[in-house]
């Protein structure tokens, strides 16, 4: 009787722990099956204040950036685990305004790399607000990838009440691993926006909007989906001419700064300093001072290119031939590019050629 009892019992606890152990594997299966399903993310972290601190909750403004690593920005989000397969890279730890032109190489040099990946769908790289849109706009241009590269910042660190940037990053890496923003170009998303990397730039520095494109942004997110409302028209990505599998340096391109009371000082220095084209930073289309005029052409007569840009706030238009004749001094102009940016598109251009005409071509098509 005990035997048969005992074997009944054995039986049915053995069929319990097959139930259980079935169940669990089932769990286990059904998470690595989700897990299958999601999107492989890889976060490059750089800095910035989306990994800053302050010393109190109301410091929104006064912190240090570039202190939180990109572990614990991943971990201090736990619902990124629904949105994709997330893995982080620390890849820089400053502030945006202290990257060199070599950290551009080598940040697009992983982005490339890691584009190629089979395991990898998409790629978001955590930044620094003052130069993001330069970081972005340089990768545009020469990363040949159509799947999604995401730059997010933050206009205020995670220690601050109504902190932006957590958001952000998860807004970041669900663009980052959506298909339908395949193919888009480099893109920036910020406050529930999504901008192109070409277009957009900081234009209010203590508000978290902003980021602003002069042509309007290219959708925004809005609990994890998104709505697209344009497309850049502008070459990038895989329909660009510029490859960074096949840059190593960047040429030095500095940027002078104009309003009243210009003089000719800066453009020499900045000339005799090495740099291979000057950004003219110019009001309204760009306009030069009378007196800058001769200096700028007697650079140009030294092989220097002149590249006029424009410093309005909303979004300059500088137009070939309309301020100064550029086609008599040779000069070309950053058609609506703001400074930073025209100092970025120079410098991949200039990695090509030489040629002012060539180099008038780039400014248009990209
Ligand atoms: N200094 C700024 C930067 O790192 C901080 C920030 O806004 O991200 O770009």
């Amino acid at each position: 009787m005990f035997s048969h009892a005992l074997a009944l019992r054995t039986n049915s606890l053995r069929r319990s722990l097959l139930r259980g152990t079935a169940l669990t594997a089932l769990a286990l299966c059904s998470a690595a099956a989700l897990a299958a399903d999601l999107p492989k993310v890889v976060i490059l972290a750089t800095g910035g204040t989306i990994a800053g601190a302050g010393a109190e909750a109301t410091n929104s403004a006064t912190y240090q950036a570039a202190k939180v690593p990109v572990d614990k920005l991943i971990a201090g989000i736990p619902q990124l685990g629904k949105v994709a397969e997330v893995r982080g890279e620390q890849v820089f730890q400053v502030a945006s305004e202290s990257l060199r032109n070599e950290n551009l190489v080598a940040l697009a040099k992983r982005v490339s790399a890691l584009s190629k990946q089979k395991d990898v769908d998409g790629i978001v790289i955590t930044h620094g607000t003052d130069t993001a849109e330069e970081t972005a706009y340089f990768l545009n241009l020469v990363v040949a990838s159509d799947k999604p590269i995401v730059v997010v910042a933050s206009m205020r660190p995670g220690t601050a009440m109504s902190a932006d940037g957590q958001l952000n990053l998860l807004n970041a890496v669900g663009v980052a691993g959506s298909s339908d923003a395949r193919g888009k170009g480099v893109l920036v998303v910020m406050n529930d926006e999504i901008n192109s990397g070409r277009d957009v730039s900081k234009a209010v520095n203590i508000r978290v909007d902003a980021f602003r494109s002069p042509w309007g942004a290219l959708g925004m997110v809005v609990e994890g989906r998104n709505y697209w409302f344009r497309r850049l028209d502008k070459r990038h990505t895989v329909n660009s001419e510029f490859n960074i599998d096949q840059i190593d340096s960047l040429p030095l391109v500095e940027i002078a700064y104009a309003a009243g009371n210009a003089n000719p000082t800066a453009y020499r220095a900045l000339a005799q300093s090495g740099a291979k084209a000057l950004i003219h930073a110019g009001p309204g289309n760009g306009s030069v001072a009378a007196g800058v005029v001769p200096t700028l052409r007697e650079l140009r007569g030294q092989g220097v290119h002149i590249i006029r840009s424009s410093h309005v706030n909303a979004g300059g238009f500088v137009l070939r031939n309309a301020e100064q004749p550029d086609d008599q001094y040779d000069w070309v102009v950053a058609h609506d590019l703001n400074p930073q940016k025209a100092r970025i598109l120079a410098s991949v251009a200039l990695t090509k050629t030489q040629d002012s005409k060539e180099l008038q071509r780039i400014f248009m098509q990209y």
